[in-house]
């Protein structure tokens, strides 16, 4: 955590969920560098503490987030943001995360919003989302992964619709497309998110965080690779006291106790 107090997130638990809320109400949550940093260091204080198997990012009912802080960006230079102090250096630590992390996107999701989603490991939305890349009405493109993990989630002709028009996606639609795990409606979203979360926390989080490792390898490298990694973990897993546990709750027909959560 910052050794101060969070400005632009509000940081709180529920059992071993950790939630990260997204609070920057008057810009639609647009995101800076100190919400970046602050997002960061709560993530990973939640990802080292043996008490969270799960977090939860999110934002207001209006807007996840609108997009990457435009007025904050408005006079970079090419040399500002190509060396990397602006816009750049804080986005990648929400990749290095290893326990799953949820986003609940009500509201707008534009832009490196859309991004932030996407980099979680799965996306519930409320009835009310909507989601964009309207990056090209500024005289720029998507540069925190949208034009690579829009097009993995909902193919290519989506894609470019919506980054070269700048055309938005409702939550049907893009539940439709596969970018959404789930639609909810806006009042029941947090329960949704938090069930699912409790859900993963219940579970064995050695087996956890090899299913997400293995998940996110089939975006990297060949078929192959991927099955043989997979496999991998697959064969570590029978290291485990949990997969004793598990299997041996399913023969004898009770609740599993997994030790490591
Ligand atoms: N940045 C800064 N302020 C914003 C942003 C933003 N992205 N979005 C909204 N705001 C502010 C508005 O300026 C306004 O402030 P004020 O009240 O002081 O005028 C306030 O939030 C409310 O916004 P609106 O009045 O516009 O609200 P509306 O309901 O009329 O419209 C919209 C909501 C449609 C979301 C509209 O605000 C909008 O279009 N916002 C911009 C969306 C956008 O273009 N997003 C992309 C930004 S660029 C980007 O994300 C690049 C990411 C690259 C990351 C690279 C990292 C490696």
């Amino acid at each position: 955590m910052t050794a101060t107090s969070p400005e632009c997130i509000t940081v709180r638990t529920e059992g071993r969920v950790g939630i990260v809320t997204l609070n920057r109400p008057k810009q639609l949550n647009a995101l800076n560098n100190q919400l970046m940093d602050e997002l960061g260091a709560a993530l990973k204080a939640f990802d080292a503490d043996q008490d969270i198997g799960c977090m939860i990012v999110t934002g207001s009912e209006k807007a996840f987030a609108a997009g990457a802080d435009i007025g904050a960006m408005a006079t970079y230079t090419f040399a500002d943001v190509y060396n990397g102090d602006y816009i750049t250096r804080n986005w990648e630590t929400i990749r290095a995360i290893r326990k799953p992390v949820i986003a609940a996107v009500s509201g707008f999701a534009l832009g490196g919003g859309c991004e932030l989603a996407m980099m979680c490991d799965f996306i519930i939305a409320a009835d009310n989302a909507k989601f964009g890349q309207p990056e090209i009405k500024l005289g720029i493109i998507p540069g925190a992964g949208g034009t690579q993990r829009l097009p993995r989630a909902v193919g290519k002709a989506k894609t470019m619709d919506m980054v070269l028009t700048s055309r938005m996606m409702d939550a049907t639609e893009a539940e439709r497309a596969g970018l959404v795990s789930r639609v909810v409606p806006l009042d029941k979203l947090m329960d949704e998110a938090l069930g699912a979360a409790l859900v993963i926390c219940g579970l064995s989080l050695p087996s956890v965080m090899a299913a997400k490792e293995a998940v996110n390898r089939s975006f990297e490298g060949t078929l192959s690779d991927g099955v043989m990694f997979e496999r991998r973990l697959f064969h570590a897993l029978f290291a485990t006291e949990d997969q004793k546990e598990g299997m041996d709750a399913f023969v004898n027909k009770r609740k599993p106790d997994f030790k490591n959560r």
